[in-house]
């Protein structure tokens, strides 16, 4: 009795580790602290490419909701140009899937501009395939902008948070931000850009951008690939009540 209790029971761990995971409501594939090598699901590859400067998080440090909050080191963008040199994340080889969520920490830093200040309007980009996701205008210097959320997306605001001291700088939970969940994609590979863009984008130490714990949630995946480990523990019990049923056999 025992011995066929134990038999059923590791039958049935098996087929866990053997059979993919039914439909599941988000699955992240990608998450970068930019203190730790990425952490990328099996099977997926990911580069990172454009502007990929990481520094010190200074005043940002312990800003988000607990579990999610600015540390160690981010990425800074600080290029020139109208558009500015955009920060490019290409993930790879991905499940079937039916949308994509793309999560970040926001930081934006320094004398962005608005409009009507003479050096705006500053506006922050995120596409995905090339199509445009979102595209705002931010202000922390003077000037209208057209992003005005509150909190808990808005993390601060009026407060100078790090690098030049001249300026305040503004900060944003981008997890809870709506234009970044639920993007239409099903193609096996994926591109996201982040780039600022203006008639004046000063950039430099005047005004910059970073983002921290950049995380890509994949949604309607139907067969999520297995960590080697879990196959390997899967063959292996597979192997062991193979050798158990020989061993009984005369
Ligand atoms: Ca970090
Ligand atoms: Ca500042
Ligand atoms: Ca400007």
């Amino acid at each position: 009795m025992l011995k066929k209790f134990i038999k059923v029971w590791l039958i049935a761990v098996i087929l866990a580790c053997l059979v993919p995971a039914g439909a599941m409501a988000g699955t992240q594939i990608y998450f970068n602290d930019f203190d730790a090598a990425p952490t990328v699901a099996p099977g997926v590859s990911a580069a990172l490419a454009g502007v990929t400067t990481t520094t010190g998080v200074q005043g940002y440090a312990g800003l988000g909701p607990s579990g999610n909050q600015f540390g160690g080191n981010f990425l800074r963008n600080t290029s020139t140009g109208n558009p500015a040199s955009s920060t490019t994340l290409t993930l790879t080889g991905l499940p079937a899937h039916t949308s994509v969520n793309v999560n970040f920490l926001l930081g934006i830093i320094d004398s962005w501009d608005g409009y009507g200040s003479g050096f705006g309007p500053d506006a922050f980009n995120v596409t995905v395939d090339g199509v445009s996701v979102f595209s705002q205008v931010f202000a922390t210097a003077g000037g209208s902008m057209t992003y005005l959320p509150g909190s808990p997306v808005l993390l601060s605001s009026g407060t100078h948070l790090g690098f030049n001291g001249s300026w305040t700088d503004k900060a944003y939970n981008m997890y809870l931000e709506p234009a970044f969940q639920n993007i239409a994609h099903t193609g096996s590979s994926l591109a996201i850009s982040w780039f600022a863009s203006g008639p004046v984008w000063q950039g430099g130490v005047d005004e910059s951008w970073a983002m921290d714990n950049v995380q890509v949630v994949l949604n309607g995946v139907t067969a999520v690939p297995l960590p080697p480990s879990v196959m390997l523990l899967g063959s292996g019990l597979l192997g062991l009540l193979g050798a158990g049923w020989r061993l009984r056999k005369p």
